[in-house]
């Protein structure tokens, strides 16, 4: 079994999870802040066999769209700084997805 983790643009996190559930995938969705541009994203995580993973990927990527997104934080990680180092705008992807092995999982 494996958990997939894909990170997605909030944009797109409905229509993707959407489409996985329909697909017959379980999903979880998590809202989360990028640590680079402090935007908000979302995280999917989607625990499957080790033989839809390639589906659920085919399905990340028909609805998860690169962007190109400004420097606006909406967040801080409270810090209270926004980073003024970093370019105004910075191409992000459609989603990134980590794909982990999973020992166990039960449903009690
Ligand atoms: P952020 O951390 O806000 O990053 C947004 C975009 O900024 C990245 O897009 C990338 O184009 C750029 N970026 C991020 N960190 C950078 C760095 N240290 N130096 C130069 N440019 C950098 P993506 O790579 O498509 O990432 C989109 C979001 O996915 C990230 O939002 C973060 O939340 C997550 N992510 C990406 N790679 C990750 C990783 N290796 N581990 C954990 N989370 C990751």
């Amino acid at each position: 079994m494996k958990l997939i983790i894909a990170i997605v643009h909030n944009d797109d996190s409905a229509i993707a999870a959407a489409a996985l559930t329909a697909a017959g995938f379980f999903v979880t969705k998590l809202s989360t802040t990028g640590g680079f541009l402090m935007v908000g994203n979302t995280t999917l995580l989607i625990g499957t066999e080790d033989s839809e993973v390639a589906e659920a990927i085919k399905i990340l990527k028909k609805h998860c769209t690169t962007r190109k997104q400004t420097n606006k934080p909406t967040a801080t990680f409270g810090s209270g700084l926004q980073n003024f180092s970093i370019p105004e705008k910075v191409t992000v992807s459609g989603a990134t997805v980590f794909v982990l092995s999973v020992d166990q999982m039960e449903k009690l």
